[in-house]
């Protein structure tokens, strides 16, 4: 119940439409926690994880075919259709509401109605947004209760007169065939049908902290963007912020945790957030960085005591996790976790593994998990003003093309450089793994409006602030030319961070190529890593005719947004290409 008569007029349509058989607005509390807790374990919607190993962790086993995002049924529904653009799927809102509405009529027979008032962003934040979701999954509210700051107080936010995003999700009949997630930026509403999957489904998470935010940030002059932040402290105590961009799957959750090779005494990673970046102008003239979310829903295969130990210390206690595999004793297992593959292992399905049987965990298989539980959280998450941010990173999976690192030559480069970020898809979205596309600043999946019109509104930051972070491109995904990574990443990645840290500082060499500046061999510190120089040498080439095939492909894909195309961005590929000078056709 609630005191705001926009919000109880909402649930009263919702109810009248979707007609469940009771509605149970959600405090938040441990107690209604557990409620809904042993509520799955009694239907089987959670099994419960092995109790002395692993507390108060549970799985859950999605139907199969509901276990990624949904790029190809996932709509803006813009009134003009340009303002969605081509990077979006597009419905007239009067059809999306029409096709949803329909689906939604009676959908909520016999299921309980949660309400579930959130919070995006710190307590007491002037950056953080409220949203409500109503949801008929149990599920759904569990975790979107470790994801957002949910229940009470958010809903005192709200009674408060803030504003606040509505989100309606059903699970429907989990059917592919009517499987929806529909935005309405201009309502503040998201309608999402049929899936009980993550980022389909946790409507705070890529919903409303991305799609709808970045619609609200263009018009209010901030930026949602799909980045981790992460303080770095030096030996001497000092620590630079950065925020980072990278496709899903890409190792944004390992990175934000980042361990320091032995070499490296003194140096420190905090994490502040692993996926989602609110940025904001401050008073000096610096961009302010919230992380709107409380938790993490991270990737689990290929997370390990090498790969990401802070993670692994994070996870094990009061852990959901989706679609991994299960040992004889009742411990979540994948691939790529620490010891041997033990015998007598089910599979994500539940199935006995067998050779044949495919991966045990699903590639895309998560863990949804308090951000507070992880041992490299940053006092400073819960900060109100944010941190400020040095440095802005964008990157992809390249096994070609990209350097290990680049740094922009001002902020229209930087512009430049984050539109063009190219990237190997991965198994975060239905569709095929591995194909090259173009995912400008990460956003591809998550821009709510035109990218065209995006660039324009990042571009004018140069206006908005005196003081911007610098721009880098890094790409730890390069592979020599038998297939093989030539950069050891994880921890590694450490050595890349210290010289952007000492660029920002103006401490830093680099050399000035086309397409960026970059380090000279000599300028990362690789003490303790065995890299053979030709590797080294392989990892910081500019190829200047692969270079001109790139300016080509990026031209190609610039010329999908028309005249709405900022011309800063054209005149970079035209500078670029100048400078390289003419190439041979390849
Ligand atoms: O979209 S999800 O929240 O399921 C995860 C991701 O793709 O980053
Ligand atoms: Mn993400």
């Amino acid at each position: 119940m609630t005191t705001n008569p926009a919000l109880a007029r909402w649930i009263e349509e919702v109810a009248a439409l979707t007609k469940p058989d009771q509605i149970h607005w959600c405090d938040g509390s441990e107690e209604e926690n557990e409620r809904l807790t042993d509520a799955m374990l009694a239907d089987g919607t959670l099994l419960r994880l092995n109790e002395d190993t692993h507390p108060n962790c549970y799985l859950h086993r999605s139907n199969p075919n509901d276990v990624a995002r949904v790029e190809h049924v996932t709509m803006v529904c813009t009134q003009n259709q340009d303002d969605a653009g081509t990077n979006n799927h597009w419905m007239a809102p009067a059809d999306a509401h029409r096709k949803m509405d329909a689906l939604y009529d009676g959908c909520m027979r016999g299921r309980t109605m949660y309400v579930i008032p959130y919070l995006m962003g710190p307590y007491e934040s002037p950056y953080s947004r409220a949203g409500v979701e109503v949801t008929d999954s149990p599920y759904v509210v569990a975790n979107m209760r470790v994801m957002a700051r949910t229940g009470t107080r958010a809903l005192a936010h709200i009674e408060a007169g803030n504003s606040f995003i509505k989100g309606l999700h059903s699970i429907g009949e989990l059917d592919p065939e009517r499987r929806f997630i529909m935005h309405f930026p201009e309502e503040l509403l998201i309608k999402s049908y049929g899936s009980g999957y993550g980022g389909n489904a946790l409507l705070g998470k890529k919903c409303h902290a991305l799609r709808i935010a970045s619609w609200q940030a263009r018009s209010e002059g901030w930026l949602a963007e799909h980045m981790l932040i992460l303080g770095i402290e030096n030996p001497a105590g000092e620590v630079t912020y950065v925020a980072a961009a990278f496709p899903s799957a890409c190792g944004k959750t390992n990175l934000a945790m980042l361990v320091p090779p032995q070499a490296y005494a003194g140096w420190k990673v905090w994490t502040v957030g692993d996926d989602i970046a609110w940025l904001h102008p401050g008073e000096d003239g610096r961009l302010w960085a919230i992380n709107p979310e409380a938790g993490f829903f991270g990737v689990a295969p290929g997370t390990s005591m090498k790969t990401n130990p802070n993670c692994m210390q994070t996870l094990g206690r009061n852990t959901i996790y989706t679609n991994v595999g299960l040992t004889a004793d009742g411990q979540p297992w994948w691939e790529g976790i620490d010891g041997d593959k033990p015998a007598n292992l089910l599979d994500w399905q539940g199935r006995p593994h067998t050779a044949e049987t495919g991966p045990v965990a699903h590639p895309n298989a998560r863990f949804t998990v308090a951000a507070a539980q992880c041992p490299s959280y940053s006092a400073k998450a819960n900060d109100p003003r944010g941190v400020p941010i040095s440095a802005i990173i964008f990157g992809g999976r390249r096994s070609s093309v990209a350097p290990l690192v680049l740094e922009s030559l001002d902020w229209a480069h930087g512009v430049f450089t984050g539109a063009a970020v190219a990237s190997e898809t991965t198994a975060a979205a239905v569709g095929q793994v591995g194909q090259v596309r173009r995912d400008p600043m990460a956003m591809k999946p998550f821009c709510g409006y035109n990218f065209a019109d995006y660039w324009a509104h990042w571009l004018s930051f140069e206006e908005r602030c005196a003081n911007l972070p610098k721009v880098f491109h890094v790409n730890w995904f390069r592979k020599d030319a038998d297939g093989r990574f030539m950069w050891p990443g994880y921890g590694d990645n450490m050595r890349v961070l210290k010289w952007i840290t000492e660029r920002c500082a103006g401490a830093a060499k680099a050399v000035s190529t086309p397409v960026g500046m970059m380090p000279s061999p000599a300028d990362l510190d690789l003490t303790g890593l065995t890299l053979s120089s030709q590797s080294l040498d392989a990892l910081l080439a500019i190829d200047p005719a692969v270079w001109a095939r790139e300016m080509d492909d990026i031209e190609g894909f610039f010329a999908d947004f028309g005249p709405r195309l900022p011309p800063a961005l054209r005149q970079q590929v035209e500078r670029i290409r100048e400078q390289i000078g003419p190439q041979q056709a390849a």
